[in-house]
Order: C-alpha cells, then sequence, then structure tokens
C-alpha cells in the first residue's frame, strides 16, 4: 500500500463537496491504490452539518480512507496536504453587484492562499472550483508566493466535458472518439469553447460540422449550460462538477485516460498565444507525469482570436476590481 495522502476539500458541507468527497473517497480521483486523508474544511456555521457529512463517510467504511478531519481553521485544515480542492466560495445574494461578489471571494481567497503558503505541502496542487474560478485561483496564487505559480489552477473541465457531450450527441458518435477540444479563457459566459482543433479518431471535425451550429448552438450552449441546468433542477450543477474536479486532478496527477489527449485548465498565463502572463487563464493542455503543458503552436482563426480576447478583456476587468488584493 502507498503511504496516504492529504486532500483538503473547503465548502465541504455544501453540494459539489457532496458528491466530490465520496468520489475521492472511492479512489475515482487519485486511483484505487491511494490511501487519502480527507480534511473538510468549513465555516463555523455549517460545522454541524459538515459533521453529518462526516458521519456518512465514515457509514460507508471506505478501505482508502485513513483519516478524516472537519475544521473551521484552514491553518489546520491545509496542514501539509498534497491536494486542495477549493469549492467553498461566498454565493451571489439578491441584489449584489457583481464587483461585491468578486471582493466577498477575494477576501476568502488570499486568506487561503496565505495558510497555503504557510502550511501546505511546498508542491501541492490546487484546484479552485468556487466561482469567479479564475480570478479566485489568481488571488490565491499571489498570496501564496512561496508555492510556484504552476500549482495553482481554475477549473475549466466542466466546459472541456460538456463540450465534447454535445459534439458527441450532434455527431451521434461516442465521445471517447472525440479529440483535441479546447476551453479559452475565463470560466464564465465569455468562455471559448474551440472545436477548430478537434479530432473524431483521426479527421477533423470541422469538415463535419457547419458554422451556423457551433455559433448559435455550440458555442452559447456550453457558455450557459450552468443556467438552463439551474431552470431544469432548481439546484446549480453539483455532481457533473464534481465528477470534473476529479477528473481535472486525476488527469493532472496521473495522466489522461487517453494519453497526451488534451485536458482544459485554468493555469497561470506563461503569455502564450499573447494573453495576458497575470492571469489564469484556461488553455489546451497535455498532462505527463504529474505536469501539464499548454498546446503550443496553433493556428488561431479570426473567428477564434476575437473570442479569445473577448473572455481576456473580462478576466483584466475582474483582476482590476481586485487589484489591492494580489
Ligand atoms: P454550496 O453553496 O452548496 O456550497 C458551498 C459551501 O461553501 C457552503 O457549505 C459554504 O458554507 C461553504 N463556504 C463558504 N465560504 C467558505 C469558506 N470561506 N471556507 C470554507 N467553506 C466555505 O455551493 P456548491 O454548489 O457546492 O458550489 C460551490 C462553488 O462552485 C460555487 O462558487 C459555484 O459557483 C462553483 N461552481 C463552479 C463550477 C466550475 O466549473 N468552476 C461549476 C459548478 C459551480 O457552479
Amino acid at each position: 500500500m502507498k503511504p496516504a495522502v492529504k486532500v483538503a476539500i473547503t465548502g465541504a458541507a455544501g453540494n459539489i463537496a457532496y458528491s466530490l468527497i465520496f468520489q475521492i473517497a472511492s479512489g475515482n480521483m487519485l486511483g484505487k491504490d491511494q490511501p487519502v486523508i480527507l480534511q473538510l474544511i468549513e465555516i463555523p456555521p455549517a460545522l454541524g452539518a459538515l459533521e453529518g457529512v462526516v458521519m456518512e463517510l465514515e457509514d460507508c467504511a471506505f478501505p482508502l480512507v485513513k483519516g478524516i478531519v472537519a475544521t473551521s481553521d484552514i491553518n489546520v485544515g491545509f496542514d501539509d496536504i498534497d491536494y486542495a480542492m477549493l469549492v467553498g466560495a461566498r454565493p451571489r445574494s439578491k441584489g449584489m453587484e457583481r464587483k461585491d461578489l468578486l471582493l466577498g471571494n477575494a477576501e476568502i481567497f488570499s486568506a487561503q492562499g496565505k495558510a497555503l503558503n504557510a502550511v501546505a505541502k511546498r508542491d501541492v496542487k490546487v484546484l479552485v472550483v468556487g466561482n469567479p474560478a479564475n480570478t479566485n485561483a489568481l488571488i490565491t496564487m499571489h498570496n501564496a508566493p512561496d508555492i510556484a505559480p504552476t500549482q495553482f489552477t481554475a477549473m475549466t473541465r466542466l466546459d472541456h466535458q460538456r463540450t465534447l457531450s454535445q459534439l458527441s450527441t450532434k455527431l451521434e458518435l461516442d465521445h471517447t472518439r472525440i479529440h483535441q477540444v479546447a476551453i479559452w479563457g475565463n470560466h464564465s459566459a465569455t468562455q471559448y469553447p474551440d472545436v477548430f482543433h478537434t479530432l473524431v479518431d483521426d479527421q477533423p471535425v470541422i469538415e463535419q460540422l457547419d458554422m451556423d451550429w457551433i455559433e448559435k448552438a455550440l458555442i452559447p450552449d456550453v457558455q450557459t449550460r450552468g443556467a438552463a441546468i439551474i431552470n431544469a433542477r432548481g439546484a446549480s450543477s453539483a455532481a457533473s462538477a464534481a465528477v470534473a474536479a476529479a477528473l481535472h486532478m486525476h488527469d493532472w496527477a496521473l495522466n489522461s485516460a487517453q494519453p497526451d489527449d488534451w485536458v482544459s485548465m485554468g493555469i497561470k498565463s506563461n503569455g502564450d498565444y499573447g494573453i495576458d502572463d497575470d492571469l489564469i487563464f484556461s488553455f489546451p493542455l497535455v498532462c505527463r507525469d504529474g505536469e501539464y503543458d499548454v498546446v503550443k503552436g496553433l493556428e488561431i482563426n479570426d473567428f477564434s482570436e476575437q473570442r479569445i480576447r473577448l473572455t481576456e478583456k473580462e478576466l483584466i476587468e475582474e483582476r482590476d476590481a481586485i487589484r489591492h488584493l494580489l
């Protein structure tokens, strides 16, 4: 048996965590041979609910779970961790301006960045799910100067999976035959799902699609899928977000199920494709042996360029709103 790794999850009594914690405990994220210690973090008013989650977790008697910590103290929750799943965030309440949401979350994530810097392992892998995920990840990264910027990521994997699924429905073929989907930019309605490089088996998918469908159906449907789920379910996507979070971390830590296929992750820009290098921006990546590389040298047509610039502009505006916390 391998030694246990420590995984912290914030927002541990929330909806996404209610699915995510059980995915991790059953080995879906880090492998069926990887024991885990779960460090579950909540704000004090939610500690009672978290106790209920811990009871359920205990009742599963998962063989891989070697310890459970439930706490509202981030210095305890992040102590010596290998993985951080930052799910908890302040939700948008009625009448709240976008700027207030950004600021409310900025304070949470600057404190979490400082705590990670103080007590987490130096090679901790951090995934920010809580929205606005890209900018929250940027704040976390800036507040943890002793941890390499490569270790801070934001989730656009749900958007990536949604794009795969839309393509497989449209083309009536198994999504495992579809490769090289890319999500660029912000996890928001400006994100850009790009299928110009996508292959079915080894053939360009673009030859089988018309631009009208891409522009008027695929892109807006992926961009607004979260809202469509809220309308249908009366609650925001939770199980699918948990699956996407587990996939993100799995592929980063252990490689993709389809080796060398692309994944989409918000990462610190290195200036690739001319993107401002102080943003957490989603790029197409290939994960290998615990690291990732941006897919380089792609030809970006005018249609894509316009949309990539739009989502970059939105991220710059978000950064400007919280600049004092960087
Ligand atoms: P819930 O409101 O069900 O749960 C959030 C939990 O976080 C609550 O239990 C709350 O007490 C806790 N929390 C708040 N502040 C905290 C803090 N400072 N430390 C620790 N815990 C804290 O939301 P849920 O449906 O689980 O969604 C969580 C976040 O994921 C939201 O911000 C949501 O917008 C975001 N999402 C991000 C997605 C992505 O693809 N990046 C997709 C799904 C989801 O919309």
